[in-house]
């Protein structure tokens, strides 16, 4: 389903030539407006007038989360604070928040973004939207908020937290479709199974599900579970929110809302672009924001554009599920890993449940990685032998595709935290 047919499917060509235009406008306006802008191309020595192919935009020099930060709360605004409807912050997990703003115009934009990847997930006005992500500063909710009441939806504010409730109101209320992270959807998911709640009983058919990296087992479990189909959306607040991206029926790949945006996969040592289908750093350009623009807006999280065409019909590039930041990368003895392959290979093994998490130590100068990882409760308290098999062929599995040695720990179901929000699963003892 497409919320706007002939924007989604428009020709290259003509989409390429409207985000010249777009983009040349946007260049103007944060040259007048955004003295931070003016005086980075002034000493780079660009003249935005040269910009003359979206090619060109290499000239022009990154923006990162840490200009954001030193311009807080308001100096990257391009429009008077009067013109500023709304005000949205980023979670800030890592040192201060960032600050956004949308002019009128800019929360319509958002809207009708929100509303293809709600539509591309299969809703409909039809449908009965629970609305589980935060409200607040966090863009999830109201993103994902407005969307659906621009498509028609009868949409369910609930917020984040309180499980039972959420489950509860999705029973009374017949809800159709459930926003949220997928690790809270797990969560409730499991909740509705402890409680010994018949999932027929429910009429939930749609998951759109983003705010953090997923893997593809886990998608696969949250449909089982909830006997729903799963869909990926991904955003962060510096550029907008939710909105950035999401995944049609296909389930392979994000389609990106290009005619509002430019992207370019870079490599991050160098900087140079990689070709399509080669990893790297996805960087944003906003071509219509009016309160808020920005210019080569280095994400840190690691994504790859999937070649060729989509067979929903929609015409913009898809990227590939954002597996993580590279940020999150976690450098043990050398080797690179991330949480995302971790949680991929658990997945994969019987007789573990889906929660684990990551510890690491530093024993004598030498890193140290510890898997704990949640498992049936037989094996827990009866089948030591079995136990004891499972931890070493998850061992032995984590071995093989990561290239080190892992401690693995078994604990007892619902020892590890869960998340009504974004999980945090790493937890790195190194840096203390
Ligand atoms: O998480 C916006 C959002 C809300 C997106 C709801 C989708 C749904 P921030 O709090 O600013 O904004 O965090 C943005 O979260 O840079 C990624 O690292 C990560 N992230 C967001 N969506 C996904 C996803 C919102 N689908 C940061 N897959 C981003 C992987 C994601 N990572």
């Amino acid at each position: 389903m497409y919320w706007e047919k002939e924007k989604e499917c428009m020709q290259r060509e003509e989409l390429e030539q409207l985000q010249l235009e777009r983009l040349e406008s946007t260049l103007t306006r944060v040259q007048m407006n955004v003295p931070f802008y003016r005086k980075k191309f002034d000493e780079t020595g660009i003249d935005t007038d040269n910009v003359t192919s979206i090619e060109d935009l290499r000239k022009l020099p990154f923006t990162t989360k840490e200009d954001l930060r030193d311009n807080y709360p308001y100096g990257l605004f391009a429009v008077p604070l009067r013109e500023v409807v709304r005000v949205h912050a980023s979670s800030g997990t890592t040192g201060s928040s960032t600050v956004v703003g949308y002019t009128k115009n800019d929360i319509k934009s958002w809207s009708n973004l929100t509303a293809r990847v709600l539509a591309a997930g299969g809703v409909s006005k039809d449908d009965v939207v629970q609305i589980a992500f935060g409200y607040g500063l966090f863009t999830g909710g109201f993103g994902l908020h407005y969307g659906a009441e621009r498509l028609g939806a009868s949409v369910i504010p609930i917020s984040s937290g309180n499980t039972a409730r959420q489950i509860k109101i999705m029973q009374d209320f017949r809800s159709t479709a459930l926003i949220c992270t997928p690790s809270y959807a797990l969560l409730i998911a499991d909740t509705i199974y402890d409680r010994g709640i018949n999932i027929n009983t429910l009429s939930l058919k749609y998951g759109l599900f983003g705010g953090e990296p997923w893997s593809d087992e886990m998608r696969r479990e949250i449909e089982q579970k909830l006997k729903i189909r799963a869909t990926d959306n991904y955003g962060l607040s510096e550029v907008m929110g939710p909105g950035v991206s999401g995944e049609c029926g296909e389930q392979n790949g994000l389609h990106i809302n290009e005619d509002h945006l430019l992207i370019e996969i870079i490599n991050p040592d160098t900087l140079d672009p990689v070709p399509d289908g080669e990893t790297g750093e996805l960087v944003i350009t906003t071509l219509t924001k009016e309160a808020f623009p920005v210019i080569r807006y280095r994400t840190r999280d690691l994504t790859r554009i999937i070649a060729g065409n989509c067979a929903c019909g929609r015409t913009f590039r898809r990227m590939q599920k954002v597996m993580g930041r590279d940020d999150d990368m976690l450098i043990i003895k050398g080797v690179n890993v991330f949480p995302s392959q971790i949680e991929s290979i658990l997945f994969d093994i019987e007789g573990t449940e889906p929660h684990y998490q990551i510890v690491l130590d530093r024993d004598d100068g030498l890193d140290k990685m510890t898997v704990l990882i949640e498992v049936e409760e037989s094996l827990f308290f009866d089948e030591v032998k079995k136990q004891n098999e499972l931890v070493e062929l998850i061992k032995k599995r984590l071995a093989s595709e990561l290239g080190i040695s892992v401690s693995v720990k078994p604990v007892e179901r619902k020892t590890l935290e869960r998340f009504e929000g974004k999980a945090k699963r790493v937890i790195d003892n190194r840096r203390i």
